[in-house]
């Protein structure tokens, strides 16, 4: 099985799009866990290339062609991952959630896997998609009536925005309506205690624990 794994990660890096959506249609024909297939295929190939950015090996187009190719190949393997848990699914029981890039931040990728494994694990979420202000989150929460606003930040300089989600909420007094949890490549559970928000995870699979976690 590990074969196809490497081959998914190995089209991330070349960044083709073509190979990426044909590797997940495979994964959903041949049944493979797409769970696994995000985590040791996509996600692999996503954070080599991150790496060859940083030392000089890739560049920026490169980089948007490795994001293409994982955007078409993740849009395929979505449905997989939703039924992932099956008939149970049972969004009012479980809970909703909103979930977003902050402003100024236009990384989806992350959010995007963040989306698909709680919407797996049985969650109704709602993406309000990237660079959102936090007026947009609070917004999208009370019209859907949501228990957690979730916010994805991926740089240094849009960190300070999950910040902002918190403190906009404690000035409102609706911080005891909706939980909020944060995450992306630069965030910390440091930096999650330091904004007061009600949580932080590493990774998707983590988030959906702290999801589990806050709502039971
Ligand atoms: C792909 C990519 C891009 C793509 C984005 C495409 C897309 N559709 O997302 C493009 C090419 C557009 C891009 C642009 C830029 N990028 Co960029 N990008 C990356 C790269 C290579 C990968 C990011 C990624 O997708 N990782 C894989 C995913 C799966 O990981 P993740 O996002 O961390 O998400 C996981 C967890 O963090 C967690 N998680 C994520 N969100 C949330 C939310 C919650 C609530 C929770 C609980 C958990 C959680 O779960 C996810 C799955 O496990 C990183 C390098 C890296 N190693 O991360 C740089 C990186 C993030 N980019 C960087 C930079 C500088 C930029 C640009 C400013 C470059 C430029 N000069 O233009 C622009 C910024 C544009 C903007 N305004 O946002 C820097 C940021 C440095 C910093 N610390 O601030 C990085 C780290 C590269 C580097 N080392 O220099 N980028």
């Amino acid at each position: 099985m590990s074969a196809i794994y490497d081959e998914i990660k190995e089209a991330i890096i070349d960044g083709d799009e073509d190979l990426a959506v044909e590797l997940a249609e495979r994964v959903v024909e041949e049944k493979v866990d797409a769970v696994e297939a995000v985590q040791n295929g996509f996600i692999k190939g996503i954070e080599e290339v991150g790496k060859n950015w940083l030392n000089g090996e890739a560049f920026l187009p490169d980089v948007m062609m490795a994001a293409d190719a994982m955007s078409a190949g993740m849009e395929i393997l979505e449905p997989a991952l939703a039924a992932a848990e099956g008939d149970d699914n049972s969004y009012e029981d479980k809970g909703k959630i909103v979930l977003g890039t902050v402003e100024g931040d236009i990384h989806d990728i992350g959010k995007n896997i963040v989306s698909a494994l709680l919407t797996a694990a049985g969650y109704k979420v709602y993406d309000i998609g990237i660079d959102k202000k936090a007026e947009d989150f609070i917004e999208k929460a009370k019209e859907v009536d949501a228990k957690i606003i979730a916010a994805s930040a991926l740089l240094t300089t849009t960190m300070p925005a999950q910040s902002v989600l918190v403190n906009y909420l404690n000035e409102n007094n609706l911080h005891g309506q909706y939980k909020v949890i944060i995450g992306g490549g630069p965030t910390s559970q440091k930096w999650a205690d330091e904004i007061g928000a009600d949580g932080w995870a590493e990774t998707a699979d983590e988030a959906v624990q702290l999801c589990q976690q806050l709502l039971s």
